[in-house]
C-alpha cells in the first residue's frame, strides 16, 4: 500500500451546535470553532472532522441538507467557513466536511419540485412508489428512526422513501442526473481547500428491490438494512463518486458504514476502494440487540469486546487503516459504555484511551473525549433534543416498556450523550454561551472541564496530549503508526494486551479492565515502560526483567519489550 500523508494522522470530531458558541444565541457556530483552534492545536490533532454545517432545517442537526452551497445561518456565514478553512491551515489543521448525500432535506428544492407531480422532471431524484392494494406502504421496511419508512404524500397520492426522518427522503441514486449535480456539488467544495469528507450513511445508497423483509419486532415492521445496506451493485456507485470527485484531489475520504463481514468490509477501505478509511461499528454497538427493540440492553464481557477490536484490526491488517473510534455524536460516552459508572475514575478514563489510541489505525476523538465527559441523565425526556430518541422512546412504550424502563433506555442510549454542550470551564453554561444553551449542559461541567484539564499535569488532557505526541513525535512513532498489531490474552477476562511491532521492534499495551488486582504474565523482557496511568508509580524494577506483574486496578503500562 502506498504511503499516505494522513497514515499518522490524529482526527477530532466537532459536533458544530454543542462546541462553543460565539455570539450567545445557546447555539455553536463556526467563529466559536476558529476561537478554539488554539486548543485543538494544543492537543496536537492533525484533522478536523465537522459534522453538517450546511443550510438545514435542523430536524437532524444538519443531517437534514436544504442547500448544500450555503452554510446554515446558525451556524455563521460561507466567509467563516472560508475563515475555518484558513486558520486551520495557519495552524497545519485541515478541515474535513461531513457528506450527507443519501438523503437530503424534505425542504431542499429538488424535493418541494419532485413531490409537485408525478411527472416532474424532479420527480425521480428521489424514491416515490405506490401504496401496497390496501393502501398500505409499499414495504414493511422499518426507518431507523423508528416506525415506518415510508411517508405518504397526498398531492400525488404515492409514498416517497426515507430511511431516516420523514424529514430526510432518500435520493435516488439509480437517476444519473442527481449523480452528476452531487458530484458537481462535491468538487465545488473539494475546491475550496477541505481535507477530505466524513461520508454519511453511505451504505443506503443502492435498493436491491422494494419487497418486505422478514418481520422482526412488535411493530409488525423488517429491519431496512436486509433491503438497502450494502447491497449488491453499491461499489459500482461509489466507485463512480470516488472517480467524479475524491481521487481528483489530495484528500482523506471515511465511510460511515453498516459493518458485515471482513471481506465485505475490505471491498469499501483501501488503495482501489472507494474510500480510504470506514468507521467499522462492530465494537461499539456491541451492547444493543437485535431487531425492533434494538436497545434493550444486551449484556457482554470483555473477552467479546476484544473480540470484536481485533476483528476490526484484522480486517484493515497490512494495507489498509482502521478508522479507529470509541465515540461520535451516535454514540453514548465511551466511559458509560465500557465502565461502571461508579468506577469511572482518572485511571479507567485513562485506560480506555491508551487501549484505544494506540491501536493501529487513524484514531479520532470525538469533543470531549478528550478531557473524560460523560453521559447525561435528564429526568423529564422533553429535555432531550434528538429526534432519533424521541423515535425510540415512542418505539420503547410501543414495545410495552414502561415510562421508568424507557428512561433507563434513554440514559444508556440517547445520542444527546455525547450532544450536552462542551465544557470549557466552570462559569456560567461551563463557559460554552452567555445564553441559555439549546440543550441543557450536564451539570458534572463543575469538575469535569477543559480549563481544570489544562491546570493539572496529570489531567485526561495531557494524557491524552501524551498519547498523540507518541505517535507524531517520538521514537516509537513509526511502531505505533505502520506497525502489525498481534493481540495477546485473547481468552483473559480482565486484562487487554496487545503488541505492535516494526522491524523487530515491538511495544506491549498491557490493559487491567477490572477495578482489582490483576497478575500478567507474558514471556516478553522488559526494555523500557514508556507511559503509563500511575504517574505515581516507579517502574524501575520491571525493567530488565520478565513481564511477570501485579496490575493495580485499571492500570495500563506502555512497554517496550523483546
Ligand atoms: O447515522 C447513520 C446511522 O446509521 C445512524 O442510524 C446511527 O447508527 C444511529 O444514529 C445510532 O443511533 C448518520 C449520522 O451519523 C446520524 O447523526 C444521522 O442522524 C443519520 O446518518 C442520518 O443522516
Ligand atoms: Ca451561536
Amino acid at each position: 500500500m502506498t504511503e499516505k500523508w494522513w497514515y499518522d494522522s490524529v482526527i477530532y470530531q466537532i459536533y458544530p451546535k454543542s462546541f462553543n458558541d460565539s455570539n450567545n444565541d445557546g447555539i455553536g457556530d463556526l467563529r466559536g470553532i476558529i476561537e478554539k483552534l488554539d486548543y485543538l492545536n494544543r492537543l496536537g490533532i492533525d484533522l478536523i472532522w465537522l459534522s453538517p454545517v450546511f443550510s438545514s432545517p435542523m430536524k437532524d442537526n444538519g443531517y437534514d441538507i436544504d442547500d448544500y452551497y450555503a452554510i446554515a445561518e446558525q451556524f455563521g456565514s460561507m466567509e467563516d467557513m472560508e475563515e475555518l478553512i484558513a486558520e486551520a491551515d495557519k495552524r497545519g489543521i485541515g478541515i474535513m466536511m461531513d457528506l450527507v448525500i443519501n438523503h437530503s432535506s424534505d425542504q431542499h428544492r429538488w424535493f418541494k419540485e419532485s413531490r409537485k407531480s408525478k411527472n416532474n422532471p424532479k420527480r425521480d431524484y428521489y424514491i416515490w412508489k405506490e401504496p401496497k392494494a390496501d393502501g398500505g406502504p409499499p414495504t414493511n421496511w422499518r426507518s431507523i428512526f423508528g416506525g415506518s419508512a415510508w411517508t405518504y404524500d397526498q398531492q400525488t397520492e404515492q409514498y416517497y422513501l426515507h430511511t431516516f426522518a420523514e424529514e430526510q427522503p432518500d435520493l435516488n441514486w439509480e437517476n444519473k442526473k442527481l449523480r452528476q449535480e452531487l458530484y458537481q456539488m462535491v468538487n465545488w467544495w473539494l475546491d475550496k481547500g477541505l481535507a477530505g469528507f466524513r461520508v454519511d450513511a453511505i451504505s443506503y445508497i443502492k435498493k436491491s428491490g422494494f419487497k418486505d423483509q422478514k418481520v422482526n419486532g412488535p411493530d409488525g415492521l423488517s429491519s431496512i438494512f436486509e433491503a438497502s445496506a450494502n447491497q449488491p451493485g453499491i461499489l459500482d456507485l461509489l466507485n463512480e463518486l470516488k472517480a467524479e470527485t475524491f481521487s481528483n484531489y489530495q484528500i482523506v475520504t471515511v465511510a460511515e458504514l453498516y459493518a458485515e463481514d471482513n471481506k465485505r468490509m475490505q471491498e469499501f477501505a483501501g488503495d482501489d476502494a472507494p474510500f480510504d478509511l470506514v468507521f467499522d461499528f462492530r465494537h461499539v454497538d456491541l451492547d444493543l440487540s437485535e431487531g425492533s427493540e434494538w436497545f434493550k440492553a444486551r449484556d457482554w464481557d470483555l473477552i467479546e469486546l476484544k473480540e470484536r477490536l481485533n476483528e476490526i484490526q484484522k480486517t484493515y491488517a497490512d494495507d489498509r487503516r482502521a478508522a479507529i473510534f470509541w465515540e461520535n455524536h451516535d454514540q453514548p460516552r465511551s466511559l458509560n459504555k465500557y465502565l461502571n459508572e461508579a468506577e469511572i475514575n482518572d485511571y479507567s478514563i485513562k485506560m480506555l484511551a491508551a487501549v484505544f489510541m494506540l491501536q493501529r489505525g487513524i484514531p479520532f476523538i470525538y469533543q470531549g473525549q478528550e478531557i473524560g465527559m460523560s453521559n447525561v441523565k435528564f429526568e423529564n425526556i422533553d429535555d432531550y433534543q434528538d429526534l432519533a430518541t424521541h423515535g425510540l422512546y415512542q418505539e420503547a412504550l410501543k414495545a410495552g416498556y414502561d415510562k421508568e424502563e424507557v428512561m433507563e433506555v434513554v440514559w444508556r442510549r440517547s445520542r444527546d450523550n455525547s450532544r450536552t454542550p462542551m465544557q470549557w470551564s466552570d462559569a456560567e453554561n461551563a463557559g460554552f454561551s452567555k445564553a441559555e444553551p439549546w440543550l441543557k449542559l450536564n451539570p458534572n461541567y463543575q469538575e469535569i472541564n477543559v480549563e481544570e484539564n489544562l491546570k493539572d499535569d496529570n489531567s485526561v488532557f495531557y494524557f491524552y496530549k501524551e498519547l498523540i505526541k507518541l505517535r507524531k513525535n517520538s521514537p516509537y512513532q513509526e511502531i505505533i503508526v505502520d506497525g502489525k498489531y498481534q493481540p495477546l490474552l485473547e481468552s483473559d477476562p480482565n486484562l487487554i494486551a496487545y503488541l505492535r511491532e516494526k522491524e523487530g521492534e515491538r511495544l506491549l499495551l498491557a490493559a487491567n479492565f477490572k477495578n482489582k488486582e490483576v497478575e500478567i504474565n507474558l514471556d516478553y523482557q522488559v526494555e523500557e515502560i514508556i507511559l503509563s496511568n500511575y504517574p505515581e508509580f516507579d517502574y524501575r524494577a520491571l525493567k530488565a526483567k520478565m513481564l511477570d506483574y501485579q496490575l493495580s486496578p485499571f492500570e495500563t503500562i506502555l512497554l517496550k519489550v523483546k
